[in-house]
């Protein structure tokens, strides 16, 4: 399946807005009809039909919960896949995979003995089920079976079944770095968000793990700004559903001031593709 020939950044909304929900933003994630969110503490479900930038806890259709895993304390990317939410998690070790359904009742987790104590984002690839995720300075890619067990109480594990060495564009090896968010594109392209100046969004074919895109995230990391990219998600919005968002990937970007409530952006791309491919696909 061909790759965009670039995408292309349309204008952020939410923009520059400070909602009680992008207090230390780490993720995003789409599901039928409802945004979800997570903060280092807190996960949120958005009724997708609102203005997010006016959304809080006021409103009744907006769902919220704080993290329900002992010795966990930082929640990262999240992504929503078969009813199930994935939320990553830090603060134990191994870091964890958390999972919630989609009303955000919690149905347990699993440990990541492999990636240690670095668990930023995961992501469920829809081409073959499996859950993918990596430490936040990495070389490779981690990939998981998601199994349940129904012995007593419900549980989670996620078995460890291969790593994926990342490459450049030139088949280098590759390391990225500050790695926030991670998701999959409906056909099964992954794309991750490095929190650097260089970093941005980067397309990664996981069958090979070669970078095959990468797109500058012009933003502003150093003092005075201390802005911080974090999680994304694949979301098509080209048919107008959502009024005043476009594109098909959505990349969060807070500015952390301890002084003030830290404002967000959400900046959105659009895949244009080429030619050859089939008119009326996203391809992405
Ligand atoms: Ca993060
Ligand atoms: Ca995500």
């Amino acid at each position: 399946m061909d790759w965009p020939r670039k995408l292309v950044e349309l204008d952020p909304h939410p923009s520059d807005v400070a909602p009680p929900w992008a207090e230390h933003i780490q993720g995003i994630a789409a599901g039928p009809g409802v945004w979800f969110v997570t903060q280092d503490d807190r996960v949120w479900r958005f009724p997708m039909d609102r203005d997010l930038a006016e959304l809080d806890r006021a409103h009744p259709d907006v769902l919220t919960a704080s993290i329900p895993e002992p010795g966990v304390n930082h929640l990262g990317d999240c992504d929503f896949s078969h009813g199930l939410l994935h939320v990553a998690m830090e603060g134990t070790t191994p870091a964890r995979v958390g999972v919630f359904d989609g009303d955000l009742a919690y149905r347990g987790s699993a440990a990541l003995p492999e990636q240690g104590d670095s668990c930023p984002w995961c992501a469920v690839n829809p081409a073959d089920g499996l859950v993918y995720s990596s430490r936040f300075d990495t070389d490779h890619l981690s990939v998981y079976r998601p199994r349940w067990s129904r012995t007593g109480d419900e549980a989670f594990d996620l078995e460890h079944v291969r790593d994926v060495p990342l490459v450049s564009e030139d088949g280098a090896r590759l390391s990225l770095d500050r790695v926030q968010g991670g998701a999959f594109s409906p056909v099964g392209h992954l794309y991750l968000t490095g929190d650097t100046a260089d970093g941005g969004l980067f397309g990664i074919d996981t069958s090979s793990g070669q970078r095959v895109i990468h797109v500058v995230i012009r933003y502003e990391p150093g003092w005075p700004e201390h802005e911080v990219i974090e999680g994304l998600t694949v979301f098509d919005l080209s048919d107008g559903r959502v009024p005043w968002m476009r594109g098909q990937l959505h990349a969060l970007v807070f500015n952390a001031d301890e002084h003030r409530p830290d404002l967000v952006w959400l900046r959105h791309f659009e895949a244009r593709v080429s030619s050859a491919q089939r008119a009326g696909t996203t391809g992405l």
